[in-house]
């Protein structure tokens, strides 16, 4: 059958010019050289080929992966976390120039869990990082939109490996403190910071105990002009609120700083905070072990991720959930006994 032609308005040059770019594609070869080179276009394209649904792609950026590998894992990850309006943004554009002006390479990434709702990223605020964007020796790359969590942190964790071999030492990964994410970003970094502001609650900062246990410092951003008064009395109130907080495995003692993302001033003792947890961690091998349990970690979530996935993708699974739906809704059979019933048919 004859397909459908192309209306009159197309513009025949840029078609033509779309064509000619799908058909370079790299090889998984040329990818992971161009990685290795530092090439920042490649590793783009390669963490592309990650976040596609193709399966063929996801085979191509296996491999990549898998070559990669061995040149990864040599830098410092960091997570930060921090509610909306914390100044997570403003605090990367500091931190991360404080660092490239040290002749590091710095990528950003982020999970977050609200980019399947709007499409969008936290990271889309690159206003707030007009610096560092435009940083040679900077990536910053948005969470992958439309995905589970458990898709975006695999995704992103993935993506690490990655920047790992293009030669950049530090990287940082950006989430929002609501819901289940800073778990995820927990179980993929070796320190985490948590920003918070003065004044404000813990509810009203919407942060539950159970992140603050996560942290390995709190920074109380904004601690500037009118603000510094109530910021300073933050941190003596977090610093004895910690002490209730069972000791770390790390044996690090989690520390509470203040900091003026705005002003680019405490952030320079962040990063030498950072330095002297990373020398504590490495000596009693604490750092080791961390990264070796969570790849464990990431063995299990990725089966079970891969299960889930594989068992609700199935057409016949498809046809008959909905089946079971629908006898639930009438009180026909159980919730045990439909899930029974389901996992049995494949
Ligand atoms: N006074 C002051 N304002 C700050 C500071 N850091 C950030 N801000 C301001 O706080 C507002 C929010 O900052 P962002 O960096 O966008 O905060 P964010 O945590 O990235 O927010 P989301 O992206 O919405 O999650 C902006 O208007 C910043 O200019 C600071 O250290 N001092
Ligand atoms: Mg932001």
């Amino acid at each position: 059958m004859d397909g459908i032609e192309n209306p009159e308005i197309t513009n025949k040059s840029s078609i033509s010019k779309i064509q000619k770019k799908r058909k370079a594609q790299l090889t998984v070869d040329e990818l992971v050289n161009g990685i290795l080179n530092g090439n920042i276009t490649t590793l783009s394209r390669a963490i592309t080929l990650i976040e596609s649904k193709n399966p063929t792609h996801l085979e191509k950026a296996n491999q990549v992966i898998k070559q990669c590998l061995p040149h990864a894992n040599n830098s410092v990850r960091i997570g930060i976390t921090g509610v909306p309006g914390a100044g997570k943004s403003t605090f990367i554009e500091a931190f991360g120039k404080n660092l490239t002006n040290q002749r590091k390479k710095v990528a950003v990434l982020a999970v977050d869990p609200s980019s399947s709702l709007n499409k969008g990223s936290i990271l889309g605020d690159k206003t707030r990082m007009e610096e560092l964007v435009k940083d040679k020796n900077a990536f910053i790359r948005p969470s992958p939109s439309g995905e589970s969590l458990g898709g975006v942190a695999r995704k992103t964790r993935e993506t690490i490996i990655l920047c790992e071999a293009a030669g950049f030492d530090t990287i940082i990964i950006e989430t929002v403190g609501v819901g289940q994410s800073e778990t995820a970003v927990h179980s993929m970094v070796d320190f985490f910071l948590l920003l918070k502001l003065a004044g404000a609650g813990d509810e009203l900062q919407g942060i539950k105990r159970g992140i603050i246990e996560l942290a390995d410092a709190i920074a109380i951003n904004k601690a500037d002009g009118d603000n510094l008064k109530r910021a300073k009395l933050a941190k003596v109130e977090f610093n004895r609120a910690l002490h209730f907080y069972p000791e770390k495995e790390s044996n690090w003692q989690p520390k509470v700083l203040l900091c003026s993302a705005l002003k680019n001033e405490g952030i320079a003792e962040i990063w030498n905070m950072i330095l002297e947890y990373l020398e504590l961690t490495k000596k009693n091998k604490y750092l080791i072990s961390k990264r070796q349990e969570q790849n464990k970690f990431w063995l299990i979530q990725t089966i079970e991720e891969q299960l889930k996935n594989e068992f609700f993708n199935h057409s016949k699974i498809k046809i008959e959930l909905k089946k079971q739906l629908e006898l639930i809704e009438s009180n026909k059979t159980t919730p045990f006994a439909a899930a029974d019933y389901l996992l049995g048919l494949k």
